[in-house]
């Protein structure tokens, strides 16, 4: 992509309004505009974002065993009424009436439609175990909306509800998020920790809230700091190994980690040692729930059992906050200049930057540097605007692109280029072909 060419609406001041860096941040990079109160638009660069961290929590859903479907924004008032749901929700609900005059509503969650939709389709124990989620807008009337994306009234939310004949199957469903979960955000770059939480308006008895540690967090957090130091991706996992799998969930449920409303202060000081006690605050980025036959008894959803009876299925749901994350990231990962994306999330990976455009040589350079780049499928952003070079350095490290790639006509004249690391800001003078080698290995 071409700079000059690209709708990168970014702010030189940080809007009065934002709280919190990862919101400030948004708005200078242009990434998102406010429509309103809790409400928000993505631009490109937010929006590849978005559609990065959307595609890693797919291919880890599809890896874990769950089918993608998608579900409406408006649901009708029936089914939540059968529920019990309908009244509980009180004010968070936007409800809505259509010409006819039905009760509709826009969807805070879907576990009524996707029992619903279970209830109509599946009839035999021998049609279990199964998993189904979407990647779909919520609308939630928060009280508070605020720091931005991170609690906004409209959100997208990755939405996984299990299906199994007993505990035992819904446990193992649950272990499967669990470990994809664990998985997802270490992909993206983040140590999320599960902890055990309470289920709130979802309901049921087991529950593990997805932290990410951030002084900006909504929540307080109680935990051993050796989860802190766990590789998950090293350690592999084949989703049919069901000991495998709860060996990891094990692992991570021996460890003290809590949120404050389940914390015990003398259980903490007497499970973890002095030194490894984290007590800070934490962004919620998932959250899994156990809730066995809450939906499935009120809504009819049952299937035949192995001995010609009937039963109503055991349930679980499994929400990722896919537009929070964009920020979650950011609070755990920026410095003093900007963002500095994960490689993995990141809305192009090299920035490259001709310090003087409309100079033959640095052209010349560049344009080759780009389709080459292009040319091997590395995203680019190419700054070729006429612009003071402080202004592109300033942007670039603001939009926080992992790798940058100066090219100027002093460089040039010793044959050299810069390759920029955003994360350490090491810069090295290599040769422009030894830079395009690293960057498209
Ligand atoms: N149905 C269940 C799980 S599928 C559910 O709704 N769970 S939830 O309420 O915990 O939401 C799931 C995730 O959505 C949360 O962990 C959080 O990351 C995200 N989320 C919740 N509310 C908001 C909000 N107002 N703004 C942005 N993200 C939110």
């Amino acid at each position: 992509m071409r700079r000059s060419h690209y709708f990168l609406p970014t702010l030189k001041e940080t809007p009065a309004e934002a709280e919190v860096v990862s919101h400030q941040l948004m708005l200078r990079a242009g990434m998102v505009r406010q429509a309103s109160a809790g409400i928000y638009s993505w631009l490109p660069m937010g929006y590849t974002v978005l559609k990065k961290i959307e595609q890693i929590v797919r291919e880890e859903q599809n890896e874990a065993g769950a089918q993608e479907v998608l579900m409406p924004t408006i649901q009708s008032a029936d089914l939540w009424k059968q529920s019990g749901r309908y009244d509980d929700y009180g004010k968070e609900m936007l409800r809505i009436e259509d010409r006819h005059g039905r009760e509709m509503l826009y969807g805070p969650t879907n576990e009524e439609l996707i029992t619903e939709i279970f209830r109509t389709s599946v009839r035999s124990y021998r049609d279990l175990p199964r998993m189904l989620y979407h990647i779909q807008w919520k609308f939630r009337d928060e009280v508070r909306p605020r720091f931005g994306v991170m609690r906004g009234r409209e959100f997208l939310m990755k939405d996984n509800y299990s299906f199994d004949v007993d505990f035992d199957g819904a446990k193992a469903a649950y272990n499967k998020m669990f470990v994809a979960y664990l998985r997802t955000f270490a992909r993206m770059g983040m140590k999320a920790i599960p902890m055990e939480a309470e289920s709130g308006p979802i309901g049921g008895d087991m529950s593990h809230e997805f932290i990410v540690l951030a002084d900006t967090g909504e929540s307080e957090v109680f935990c051993d700091r050796e989860f802190l130091d766990y590789d998950v991706l090293g350690s592999g996992v084949d989703y049919e190994d069901a000991g495998r799998v709860q060996d990891v969930v094990d692992h991570f449920t021996t460890l003290y980690a809590r949120t404050d409303d389940k914390h015990d202060a003398a259980e903490f000081e007497g499970q973890v040692p002095e030194a490894r006690r984290y007590h800070g605050r934490g962004i919620e980025v998932g959250h899994i729930f156990y809730f066995g036959t809450k939906y499935s008894e009120p809504l009819g959803a049952k299937v035949t059992t192995q001995d010609g009876g009937e039963m109503a299925v055991h349930m679980g749901s499994y929400g990722i906050g896919v537009s929070r994350m964009p920020a979650a990231i950011i609070e755990a990962s920026h410095d003093e200049k900007g963002i500095i994306w994960p490689e993995a999330v990141a809305p192009f990976h090299v920035g490259l930057i001709n310090l003087r455009a409309g100079d033959a040589d640095c052209d010349a350079a560049c344009e080759d540097a780009y389709a080459k780049l292009c040319g091997a499928r590395v995203d680019t952003l190419y700054d070729d605007r006429e612009e003071r070079p402080g202004v592109k350095f300033a942007e670039t490290d603001l939009i926080g692109l992992p790798w940058q790639l100066i090219v100027g006509p002093r460089g040039l004249k010793a044959g050299t280029v810069e390759l920029k690391c955003r994360a350490t800001g090491e810069t090295e003078e290599v040769s422009l072909d030894s830079a395009l080698a690293r960057l498209t290995a």
